[in-house]
């Protein structure tokens, strides 16, 4: 890896930082809403794809007022249906990777969180939203459909009757009514969103990794599972966590009182 670009080469529109065991990658597209074009979106793989294996959590957050305004429709209007399905297709890939990547992603909301920029949202682990945050899925007025994997993840979020209502109707939900239904975990003030989450951040970088990995990987999957295989992954994850010596010494200082009770709330 080239000791310049310890994030891999990402395009100018994307900045990525390291703080401890936290990678913060930004949106840094400002004059366009944060407006994804496939170089962007090629970037946010690339980041993911070169992360330190000393880093624990990601934050993916945007520079300006808005998160993010969706995909960049100019690079929408020249496309026949096989690029169209081929670029979806990429847009799965690297949100995917978001997803089902090594560490968890919390994502900083803020303005508009909309079309593609909600799809990217949805695909992190946790979402804070600052008070100017809103939700949108405009493809209907677009005359376009979700690619960037919304019908997946959004109603798992939220409701598919929920979804198929922003849809068709335009509907916009503001970021209090957005997390009462479930499209963020946190609500924050303006211009707190990014400590929130470096908060947050830190506190999964401090879990055992084992665990970590069990509820990013495995967690989403038996919530999906049939519950026959889902009880038989969590008792397989349950039985592979306990058995680490991180995990035997954490229970450890817990007996002995070296460990946080859960009435500490860290907040
Ligand atoms: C854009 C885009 C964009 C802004 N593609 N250029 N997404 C949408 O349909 C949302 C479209 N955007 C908006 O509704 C508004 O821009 C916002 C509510 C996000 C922000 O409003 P505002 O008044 O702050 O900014 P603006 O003046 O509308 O936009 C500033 C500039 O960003 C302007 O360019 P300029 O050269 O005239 O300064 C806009 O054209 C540009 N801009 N949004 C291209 N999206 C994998 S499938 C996913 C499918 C989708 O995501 S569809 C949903 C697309």
């Amino acid at each position: 890896m080239p000791s310049g670009q310890p994030f891999g080469a990402l395009p100018d529109v994307l900045r990525a930082e390291r703080i401890d065991q936290v990678a913060v990658l930004a949106l840094a597209r400002p004059a366009k809403r944060n407006a994804l074009t496939d170089e962007m979106v090629g970037g946010i793989g690339s980041f993911l794809d070169h992360l330190d294996p000393e880093v624990k959590a990601v934050i993916i957050e945007a520079d300006g007022d808005h998160f993010c305004a969706g995909l960049d429709l100019n690079e929408m209007t020249g496309r026949d249906a096989i690029s169209g399905l081929e670029h979806s297709r990429r847009w799965h890939r690297v949100f995917e990777q978001i997803e089902f990547g090594r560490v968890p992603v919390v994502a900083a909301l803020k303005g508009a969180v909309v079309g593609g920029g909600l799809e990217l949202a949805a695909a992190a682990h946790i979402r804070v939203a600052e008070e100017s945050a809103f939700y949108a899925l405009p493809e209907g007025q677009r005359g376009i459909f979700v690619g960037g994997g919304a019908s997946v993840r959004v109603p798992r979020l939220i409701g598919t009757h929920r979804m198929i209502d922003m849809m068709l109707t335009g509907r916009r939900y503001e970021a209090a009514e957005g997390q009462a239904i479930g499209l963020s975990q946190y609500v924050v003030p303006a211009g707190t969103g990014r400590k929130t989450a470096l908060d947050l951040a830190r506190r999964i970088a401090g879990n055992a990794p084992q665990s970590n990995y069990a509820i990013v990987q495995a967690l989403p999957r038996i919530a999906q599972a049939n519950p026959r295989e889902g009880f038989m992954m969590e008792s397989l994850m349950a039985g592979i966590t306990q058995a680490t010596d991180d995990a035997k010494g954490r229970m450890q200082n817990f007996l002995s009182g070296r460990a946080p009770k859960v009435t500490d709330d860290p907040r």
